[in-house]
């Protein structure tokens, strides 16, 4: 079930709670004054959610930048990736994995054949750029619910090819970034196979969130309870190294 849904059900039911309550605590002071506290958090609640599932601004074609430039790796150094990058990416294969029901193992021709989404966004870096792309790709939900999140699963945990200053690049999210409709995993930027620098052959869009949270060159995607035990602990190769946010709403 995903976070979004968990806390729909939840509020759910706190309503239902209070609905039921209400006849017998409705006529004291203490119960109206609880209850419309009850129902200011209930609005609250809602109100944090709608604005973490709001849709990032999507741009029309004609806004594309001419070029998307490359930042962070540019690619994988290893004899390994060169071929793979030669040959087209034939045995490059994405793991679905942790705590779900159905591990997956997917190929790039597993990828395309998923029902894709197209989306022209603008990528903002900490560093102080921004340009805007059209990346297309299948939403990561629909690869959850082929594996089966478990409950116990609170993080999405992104694992990438490269290593960047003797670290492996990685990233997380939570669940409701996790389901966000504009959460892709791209394989195409701009009509055309993901560039090497842009991280072929796969990488994360996650649309509301700083660049540095679109993880590149992404091998495998892990469902966890807790980030204590995921690298350093922080959430993110950045969050590790340099104290950049977990959180990095845009
Ligand atoms: N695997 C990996 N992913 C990464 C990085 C990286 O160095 N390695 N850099 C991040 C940063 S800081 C940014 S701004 C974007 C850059 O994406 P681009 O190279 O397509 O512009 O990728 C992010 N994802
Ligand atoms: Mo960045």
């Amino acid at each position: 079930m995903s976070d979004g849904v968990k806390r729909r059900t939840a509020l759910a039911g706190m309503a239902a709670l209070f609905a039921g309550a209400c006849s017998k605590i409705a006529d004291s002071e203490t119960g109206s004054s609880l209850l419309s506290a009850a129902e200011d958090w209930h609005r609250k609640a809602h109100r944090a959610l709608a604005n973490r599932q709001a849709l990032a601004k999507e741009y029309t074609r004609a806004d594309l930048s001419p070029t998307f430039r490359g930042n962070g790796s540019l690619t994988v150094d290893t004899d390994a990736y060169r071929q793979a990058l030669d040959s087209g990416f034939p045995d490059w294969t994405l793991e679905v994995r942790g705590l779900v029901d159905t591990p997956l193992s997917l190929s790039m021709e597993n990828i395309r054949r998923l029902p894709q989404r197209t989306q022209i966004t603008r990528h903002d870096c900490v560093e102080g750029w921004s340009a805007i792309g059209e990346w297309t790709g299948p939403q990561l939900s629909t690869l959850l619910d082929a594996a089966g999140v478990q409950e116990g699963a609170n993080f999405i945990v992104f694992r990438c090819a490269d290593n960047l200053n003797g670290q492996d690049y990685y990233e997380s999210v939570d669940m409701v970034d996790a389901y966000h409709p504009q959460t892709i995993i791209a394989h195409m930027l701009n009509g055309e196979p993901l560039p090497e620098k842009n991280g072929a052959p796969l990488r994360m869009r996650i649309e509301r969130q700083l660049g540095y949270k679109h993880p590149k060159y992404l091998t495998a995607i892990e469902a966890v309870a807790s980030l204590d035990d995921v690298g350093a602990g922080k959430g993110g190769y950045w969050e590790d190294r340099s104290g950049y946010q977990w959180y990095a709403g845009v």
